[in-house]
């Protein structure tokens, strides 16, 4: 009982502490860019809490818990909506 109680709060500490990715995008220039982005940053159904900021042509997210998103899908899945990623943070 006491285990798996302390079993359930690390797993919920985990998924609270979920990696956050933020992605510098060139060629961002309307609202049409960033739903397109938003769009296949979501097809790859590993990334959670997408935004994409036109001002600071960031795309940001969370990769879902136990789906790692590489840098070559990330760059893949921004090169297809048709822009670059051009840096990629991860934090
Ligand atoms: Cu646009």
């Amino acid at each position: 009982m006491r285990i798996s109680f302390i079993i359930g709060l690390l797993a919920l500490s985990l998924s609270a502490f979920a990696a956050k990715v933020e992605v510098d995008v060139s060629g961002m220039t309307c609202g049409m860019c960033v739903a397109a982005i938003t769009k296949e940053l979501e097809a790859t159904e590993k990334a959670l809490n997408i935004s994409v900021n036109l001002e600071t042509k960031k795309a940001a997210f969370e990769e879902v818990k136990g789906k790692k998103l590489s840098d070559t899908e990330i760059k893949a899945a921004i090169k297809k909506a048709g822009y670059e990623a051009v840096k990629i943070y991860r934090k």
